[in-house]
Parts: C-alpha cells; sequence; structure tokens
C-alpha cells in the first residue's frame, strides 16, 4: 500500500503518463519458424486502428498509434485521408511515422547504405514521402529504423557506408518542418550478422548530430547485447539532449520483442527512474517518446497491449515513488546499501491499489483487462475477421 503522499505522486503521474501503441502489433505476424493465426486479429489498418482505441479506451495511457507506411499508407501519401479517418474514428491520434526501407527485393545490400545510388535514392525517396506523410497527419516523428548491413566481412564497404548515411540522414533532415524530429534507432545486429550500419547508440548520435538539430537517438530496448546497461545510455543521451525517445519491448536473448517488462521489470523501472530523476533534476521534461514496439504471436493482440500498457504505468509508478533527494545524499557520502535500498524501497512498493483509485476517479474499471474481455470485442472480431486471417494461413502455406 503507498501513503497518501504517495498515492498523490502517482495520480499526478499519471495524468500525463502516455505510451505508443504500434500499428503493428495488431495484425497476425510470426517467426521465420511460422506463424500462429488469431482469427481476432487485425486485418486492415482500420481494424489496427479500431483495436489500439480499444486499449486506450480501458487503459487511457495511449492516446496515440506508430503506423508503418508500406503496411498501413500502401498508396502512400494518397492513403493518408483514410488512414487519418480511421484513426478519428478508433479515438486516437496518429504518432510517428515508420518509413519501411527493409522489406522491397531492391534492399538485399542495403537502403540508404547501398552502394547503388540509384537504390539510395529510391530508399530517401520513400523516406521523404514518409516525412511528407508526417505533415499531413500531424506526426511530430519519423521513425528511421535501418535493417542496413552485410552478413560476410569483405563484402561491404563500413566507411562508405557509413558516409552515404550521414547524406541521406541529412537530406532526410532538410525535408523536416520545424514542428518534425526524426528519430535514428540503432540496432547491434539482424537482419545481417556481421556487420549493421547503425549498431549502437554512438552510431546513431553521430549521424543524427551530423544530420541536424531536430535528429535524436531512439533506443529499443530490445537492442542491444546481453547484459548491456541500458540506463547508463539513456541518462548519456539525456545529458547530451539526444534521446528522442524508446521503443519499449522485452527480450530474453536478442530483439525478441516480448511483452514490455515481463522477462526483467527491474531494468524498466531503472529506466524511467533515470528519466524521472533526469527531470527532477533539471526541473524539465524530458521531451521524449514513449512508444511501444512488440508484435509477438502468441498471446491475444489487444489483450498484450493492454498489458503492456497496464505494466508500463505500473513501472513508472514505481519509479516516480524513488526518494531522488535521499538517493543522491547516499550517493554524495557514498552510503551503498542505503542508496540501493532507495530504489528497492520505490521497486517493491504495490502501486496497484493507487492505480485502481486513479483509475477510478477516471471512470474507467479498476481492471482494464477483465473489463475488456467482459466486453466481447474480441469473439465479435472474430466473428467478422476470422475468414480472412484463416485465408491468411492457406497463402502463407
Ligand atoms: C523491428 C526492428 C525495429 C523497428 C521495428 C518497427 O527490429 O525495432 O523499430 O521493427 O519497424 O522490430
Ligand atoms: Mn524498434
Ligand atoms: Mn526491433
Amino acid at each position: 500500500m503507498t501513503t497518501s503522499i504517495q498515492t498523490e505522486r502517482i495520480h499526478k503521474a499519471l495524468d500525463t503518463f502516455a505510451i505508443e501503441l504500434p500499428s503493428w502489433g495488431f495484425s497476425n505476424t510470426g517467426t521465420r519458424f511460422g506463424k500462429f493465426i488469431q482469427d481476432s486479429a487485425a486485418t486492415t489498418t482500420e481494424e489496427k486502428l479500431a483495436d489500439a482505441g480499444q486499449v486506450h479506451k480501458f487503459t487511457a495511457c495511449c492516446p496515440s498509434v506508430a503506423t508503418h507506411v508500406l503496411w498501413d499508407f500502401p498508396e502512400g501519401l494518397k492513403s493518408t485521408p483514410a488512414v487519418m479517418a480511421s484513426a478519428a474514428k478508433a479515438g486516437v491520434r496518429l504518432g510517428a511515422i515508420n518509413p519501411n526501407v527493409f522489406q522491397d527485393q531492391i534492399y538485399k545490400n542495403g537502403s540508404l547504405g547501398n552502394p547503388d545510388p540509384k537504390i539510395r535514392q529510391a530508399a530517401l525517396d520513400h523516406i521523404l514521402e514518409s516525412v511528407e506523410i508526417g505533415k499531413q497527419t500531424g506526426s511530430r516523428d519519423v521513425s528511421l529504423w535501418f535493417g542496413d548491413g552485410s552478413s560476410y566481412p569483405g563484402t561491404q564497404s563500413i566507411r562508405h557506408r557509413k558516409q552515404w548515411f550521414t547524406e541521406g540522414l541529412k537530406q532526410t533532415h532538410a525535408h523536416l518542418s520545424p514542428q518534425q524530429r526524426m528519430l535514428v534507432e540503432y540496432k547491434p545486429f539482424e537482419p545481417y550478422f556481421y556487420h549493421t550500419d547503425l549498431a549502437d547508440w554512438g552510431m546513431s548520435l553521430l549521424l543524427s548530430r551530423h544530420a541536424g538539430p531536430q535528429a535524436k537517438v531512439l533506443v529499443d530496448t530490445g537492442h542491444h547485447y546481453q547484459a548491456q546497461n541500458i540506463e547508463q545510455i539513456v541518462a548519456w543521451l539525456l545529458s547530451e539532449d539526444m534521446l528522442g525517445g524508446f521503443h519499449f519491448n522485452d527480450r530474453r536473448y536478442a530483439d525478441d520483442d516480448l511483452t514490455f517488462g515481463s522477462i526483467d521489470p527491474y531494468q524498466v523501472f531503472r529506466i524511467f527512474n533515470e528519466v524521472i530523476g533526469f527531470e527532477r533534476e533539471t526541473g524539465k521534461r524530458a521531451d521524449i517518446a514513449y512508444m511501444i514496439d512488440q508484435s509477438h504471436n502468441l498471446k491475444d493482440k489487444t489483450e498484450e497491449m493492454i498489458q503492456t500498457a497496464i505494466t508500463a504505468q505500473e513501472l513508472y509508478s514505481k519509479a516516480v515513488l524513488v526518494d531522488h533527494e535521499k538517493l543522491t545524499h547516499y550517493q554524495m557520502k557514498g552510503e551503498l546499501i542505503d542508496a540501493e535500498e532507495c530504489l528497492k524501497a520505490a521497486f517493491s512498493s504495490d502501486v496497484r491499489p493507487a492505480i485502481r483509485e486513479w483509475r477510478k476517479g477516471k471512470g474507467l474499471a479498476e481492471e482494464p483487462l477483465q473489463a475488456f474481455r467482459a466486453s466481447g470485442y474480441t469473439d465479435q472480431a472474430a466473428r467478422l475477421r476470422g475468414k480472412k486471417n484463416k485465408g491468411a494461413v492457406a497463402s502463407y502455406a
């Protein structure tokens, strides 16, 4: 149970805590070993946004949805009015725009890092169209992930590719409106296994700095080597004003895209603690986007997103309970156990009663997952979408 002061602090924090949903988390996806089809999964962008709207309706912390241009805007800019209408109907707004320069056949040897200037131009054209879509949807962020790399030594020039990325990202930045940002994501490996052009936070930081002041680093929590200290990266990027935001998910071994907080909730808490500590020390809100990047294929898609949103609220609520004044005092004095206990006391607090009270105050069901299940939405979706989803199995097979 939390004290009344702590409860108040949690309520205040939850009033402004928002985490963006990924449209790609609502449709049937799989691994290279196959797909387990869910009849109720979304089959169109409108359905993805409708499902995302359900998550926001029951949790009140997911007002925006990130989209993927090739999958959600099949006709590029021309698709924008329809997608905007679907978002409005679903009660959500369109968030980050994700270009896709990793799927088309032409990108076998990369996109902005491709040795063929025509392919680099094709990738840039797609990214610039995504920037224009963002202007139309009123999205602040264009979220850039590049699968570029190589799988065998000697097959590509690492130096030349770095230069091509510098050029391509500079040109991207030149097309941003004053309100837009470009978030440059990194990932140590996959889909290539010898080198990835944007493999770590330092490479993203340098390329963002070269590109311009509206470029920032995107930290995907699944994109680090085992045992890497992510909260240390977060602390450095915050202090350099170069953290644009997060793609949240959890992982056991690689970029597993597992449910946020399902494997290592304490790490999530420590990441939030770095952000909140920074905000308290500087007296300003970190200008970062909290986004989910998950699309696992076992749990019910919408239920998993509700579970993710609830977990994010719980871990964020725990992090706001850290007594940073005490923590700093013990850190400066080298009182190791007392300092550590500051974190552990907050992490072990049961914040659920305070969150249930917050929900009640908002007119929400105190248990979002149960309330969603009772709504019958999934059964209805399965009735409407089942045939189409089953058909996908046939075509996939
Ligand atoms: C994959 C990539 C990366 C990217 C996401 C959405 O690893 O995280 O942000 O797809 O495109 O997870
Ligand atoms: Mn990501
Ligand atoms: Mn990823």
